[in-house]
């Protein structure tokens, strides 16, 4: 059956472990870092799910974490664990010296852009980077955290150095970027994981202020970029973050406020997401369900499908099969 559907699809952590081609890729390269760092093998895998799927958009594959390598962090991970950072307390501890030369640490990842922007055809390819504040909490935690303890402490204990780490962040950033957008990449996503851990001023301070800088630097560097902001966990405040920070699309998980569909209509912002991930990992009558429930809600803006967070390890390919086949078969005009 012909495609109904315009309705554009990928999905967040679409290259990666619920795909053979990606393990056995990943079983001979025990260094996570050291594949996100090899041009050939990085574009490679970013590849994987297009051609398995035909995705229409194909993103980078590397991690947020590369930026804490880049300052001179210790960052390695471990399997089915994590990742792992010597954690840090101040700017001190960073080997920061000038943008230009810690960003060339990683700058093999610029080459994965430019062998993925020769071979996208049709496709639009992401770059990515962590939002400065979610980078800072793993840089302060020390990996994957439970409570958040440290990080949380760090911002209202020990507001001058974190106001120190998120300039150095957002700065290295907005580089990191800028160097994407000339190495290709048509759509930057700013990961804002754990934007949800900050209330009020903080959340004004180390979320909004610096997504917003970024988004304004890239936008005067360039006038194709198109950006999407993932502020996860952002709740009531989601309509607070599209006010204050440009984007072309705001990427939602499961709890954003009802009123967004509308204020982001009137301000031509594309909505990206938003099925559950473990929807799709428990397949079912219920996949089918809540898939023509995300395509309707979203019909009468301007959609990309998504998930609400990363696909995970132990999804099925023959679920992801099923979500893409009733996607592209949606017909929204009815
Ligand atoms: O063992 C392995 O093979 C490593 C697993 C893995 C993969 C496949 C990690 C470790 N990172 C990635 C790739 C990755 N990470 C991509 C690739 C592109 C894609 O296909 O989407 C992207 C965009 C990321 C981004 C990322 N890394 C985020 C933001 C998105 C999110 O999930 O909220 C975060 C928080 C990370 C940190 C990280 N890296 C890896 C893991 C397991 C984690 C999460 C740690 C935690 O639980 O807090």
């Amino acid at each position: 059956m012909e495609n109904v559907n315009k309705t554009p699809i990928w999905f967040m952590r679409q290259a990666g472990r619920y795909l053979p081609e990606y393990r056995r890729i990943r079983a001979q390269n025990k260094t996570f870092l050291n594949l996100c760092l090899n041009p050939d093998l990085s574009a490679k895998i970013s590849l994987q799910p297009i051609e398995r799927f035909d995705l229409d958009f194909i993103i980078l594959f590397s991690d947020i974490l590369v930026i804490p390598f880049a300052l001179g962090q210790n960052v390695s991970f471990k399997k089915n664990h994590g990742p792992i950072l010597s954690p840090i307390s101040s700017i001190k501890e960073l080997k920061y010296k000038n943008l230009q030369a810690n960003i060339n640490k990683i700058s093999n990842i610029f080459e994965t852009l430019s062998i993925l922007n020769s071979k996208k055809k049709d496709k639009k390819l992401i770059g990515f980077c962590g939002g400065p504040f979610t980078v800072l909490n793993y840089m302060i935690e020390g990996g994957t955290s439970i409570d958040h303890r440290k990080i949380k402490n760090f911002v209202s204990q020990e507001k001058k150095k974190a106001f120190e780490l998120i300039k150095i962040l957002t700065e290295i950033s907005i580089e990191y970027l800028k160097r994407q957008v000339d190495s290709g990449a048509d759509y930057l996503q700013i990961f804002e994981s754990w934007a949800g851990l900050l209330e009020k001023e903080e959340y004004e301070n180390f979320i909004i202020k610096p997504n917003q800088e970024i988004s304004l630097e890239l936008k005067k560097y360039s006038d194709k970029i198109k950006i999407i902001h993932f502020p996860r966990g952002s709740k009531d405040k989601y309509s607070l973050f599209i006010e204050n920070v440009f984007c072309d699309v705001i990427s939602l998980d499961l709890n954003f406020p009802e009123e967004i569909i509308g204020q982001v209509k009137k301000k031509e912002i594309a909505i990206q997401g938003n099925l559950d991930p473990i929807v799709l990992l428990e397949g079912g009558r219920k996949l089918e369900e809540k898939v023509l429930e995300v395509l309707d809600k979203f019909k009468k803006n301007n959609h990309i499908f998504n998930l609400s967070h990363g696909i995970l390890p132990d999804t099925k390919i023959i679920n992801v099969e099923k979500l893409i086949q009733i996607v592209r078969n949606y017909d929204s005009t009815k």
